[in-house]
């Protein structure tokens, strides 16, 4: 009988196949509390929800809380908090615990009072927030944080997805997390339409196109307060990675997009009406879940530096 042929002896690279883990200490399981708040985690890897904080617009929350809150954001990528625990027409002086609101509208997304301004299936027409993004990618200086007030919430479908793309960049490689730090990629507010669907008078388009010029910027950014590094090129936004054939940087932001969009690191966040979410940008990827066709949507944004 012959011999079995040699690679039949070798083992196979079995561990190298297999998907990698996180540390165990990125994962949250336990509530944390400071008096009566409580966070829960909304998911192992992303989000937490606030239980027992009710914004009360005639008294100053206190230093503790505003700090606890803004601590525990840093942490979980997002925070939400159940309906009851803010007033509608209190949702932006509480958005405000979190830092300085701008207005970030546009005539399919318009003002609301304030700053803040609404998303509403009634009216809008762009999509581009059922891509997976970051939001204002594509400005120099993208708000830190956006906050979400649910007006009305389709009785089913409709969530929010969220993804840890810090988590996603620790899914890597290392070797090729380490290449990736050396690049620098194109975003293009409109390479998705956002501009040209939300300004239809030629005048204002023109200006918006001007005001908002491609960029460069890093595939991998680094988060100014926790120095943990994300996955900053998103689906609505990076046109090419500079500085490689086309072919070869559209197959390695596929790549990166297939990390961000691992189900290890993502969750969907399912809105309730009167609930309120914040999340940093510095952290998560998100997107809507357009699964609601024939319901009202109704949500109040803030965008806060
Ligand atoms: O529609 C959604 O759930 C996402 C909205 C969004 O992208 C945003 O408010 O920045
Ligand atoms: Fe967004």
């Amino acid at each position: 009988m012959n011999a079995l042929p040699k690679s039949l002896h070798r083992p196979a690279d079995t561990e190298l196949h297999q998907p990698r883990i996180l540390e165990p200490e990125l994962y949250r399981y336990e509530d944390i509390r400071l008096g009566h708040l409580r966070i829960k985690p909304y998911s192992p890897i992303v989000g937490g929800v606030v239980e027992g904080f009710r914004f009360d617009r005639d008294a100053r929350t206190s230093p503790d809380v505003q700090a606890f809150l803004y601590r525990s954001l840093l942490e979980y990528g997002f925070l939400s908090f159940v309906p009851g625990s803010v007033a509608a027409e209190d949702f932006e002086r509480f958005a405000s615990l979190f830092g300085a609101p701008r207005f970030a509208g546009n005539p399919q997304a318009p003002r609301v009072g304030g700053q803040a301004n609404s998303i509403d299936s009634a009216r809008k027409k762009t999509r581009t927030n059922y891509i997976w993004h970051i939001d204002q990618a594509y400005r120099e200086r993208p708000q830190k944080f956006t906050a979400l007030y649910a007006v009305k919430a389709p009785e089913r479908g409709g969530g929010t997805l969220f993804s840890n793309a810090t988590a996603a960049y620790r899914l890597l490689d290392p070797a090729f997390a380490a290449y990736l730090d050396t690049l620098t990629i194109l975003h293009n507010a409109d390479q998705m339409g956002l501009i040209s669907m939300s300004y239809p008078d030629p005048e204002r388009l023109g200006q918006a196109r001007h005001d908002t010029p491609p960029l460069e910027v890093p595939l991998v950014r680094v988060h100014p307060e926790t120095g943990a590094k994300q996955l900053f090129a998103c689906e609505l936004y990076t046109q090419r990675v500079l500085g490689l054939p086309r072919q070869v940087s559209d197959h390695l932001l596929g790549i990166v997009f297939e990390f961000i969009k691992s189900p290890e690191v993502c969750t969907e966040y399912r809105w309730e009406t009167g609930a309120a979410l914040i999340w940093d940008n510095r952290i998560v990827q998100h997107r809507g879940i357009f699964n609601y066709a024939g319901q009202d949507r109704l949500l109040h944004r803030a965008v806060l530096d």
